[in-house]
């Protein structure tokens, strides 16, 4: 038997692997369940041992949420889903968590899971508890552009919003660049977290994206819209740079009419 919030996180993994952002064991996806979806899964509901996390995520206590396995394939999840993804449960200290449910075999979650855990807990006091999803993908032309753009949150955002007219209503703070680091650990969690402050979309140099959102669709979505920018840009950029472009001035008429603050030091 599948559960809908289960099934919705299969079919995220899935597109996202057609995207082309997820080889072999690349990128992972975490899910804090709302209590009405607990209530609907909890049947299914096994708790294993405490374990430590390394970090204390404050603002996540009790929370539950989906998540992939470490080393586990996104191409994999849909084809036998209980192996490759699983239900976890932070600890009333906020320092442990357990394993609920999948993640059979000896699995593990995520490697990336102090950088998921760290967004969550940041995003949770920023935006009132409303995003429930973090997504990291390796997608293939933002990783490109760190190797000849500016490791720097302005000039990055600012290229990106040249390449679509959507592109600032869709992400209107723009996007943080964290420097590369050793992925997997604390170090990378606490930088990406900080960006997550300001941005719903943190780029790891030579690395890939990490994306928050308050929906599975609306996070897939934003990943999905930066990263065609981002090979927009790679086309641009091959086929010999702009010969014109979309001004600030026009940026703050398009925030205007659509309502939204664009973030100002990229309008400059
Ligand atoms: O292999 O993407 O950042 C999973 C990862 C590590
Ligand atoms: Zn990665």
């Amino acid at each position: 038997m599948m559960y809908t919030p289960i099934n919705e996180f299969i079919r995220i993994t899935k597109d996202a692997y057609l995207k082309g952002w997820h080889e072999r064991n690349g990128g992972n996806l975490t899910y804090r369940l709302t209590k009405d979806e607990v209530e609907e899964i909890k049947g299914i509901f096994n708790a294993r041992e405490w374990v430590e996390l390394g970090i204390t995520v404050e603002n996540l206590k009790n929370e539950i949420f989906l998540v992939t396995g470490s080393g586990k394939f996104f191409r994999c999840v849909e084809l036998s889903y209980e192996e490759n993804m699983g239900a976890i449960e932070i600890s009333p200290c906020g320092s442990k968590y357990r394993i609920l449910w999948g993640l059979t075999n000896g699995a593990v979650p995520t490697s990336e899971l102090p950088s998921h855990l760290m967004n969550h807990n940041v995003k949770f006091s920023v935006t009132n508890g409303s995003h429930r999803v973090i997504l990291h993908s390796h997608t293939t032309n933002i990783i490109a552009l760190t190797f000849v753009l500016p490791l720097n949150d302005t000039i990055f955002t600012r290229e990106l919003w040249e390449m679509a007219t959507e592109c600032p209503v869709v992400f209107p703070n723009g996007v943080g660049i964290v420097p590369w680091m050793i992925p997997g650990g604390n170090e990378i969690a606490f930088a990406t977290s900080e960006l997550m402050k300001k941005y719903d979309v943190a780029i790891w140099a030579h690395h890939g994206t990490f994306c928050s959102g308050e929906t599975l669709d609306l996070t897939f979505g934003l990943m999905d819209t930066v990263e065609k920018a981002a090979e927009i840009l790679v086309k641009v950029l091959s086929m010999g740079g702009k010969k014109q472009t979309i001004l600030s001035h026009e940026f703050k008429e398009l925030g205007d009419a659509f309502k939204v603050t664009l973030n100002p030091e990229c309008l400059k």
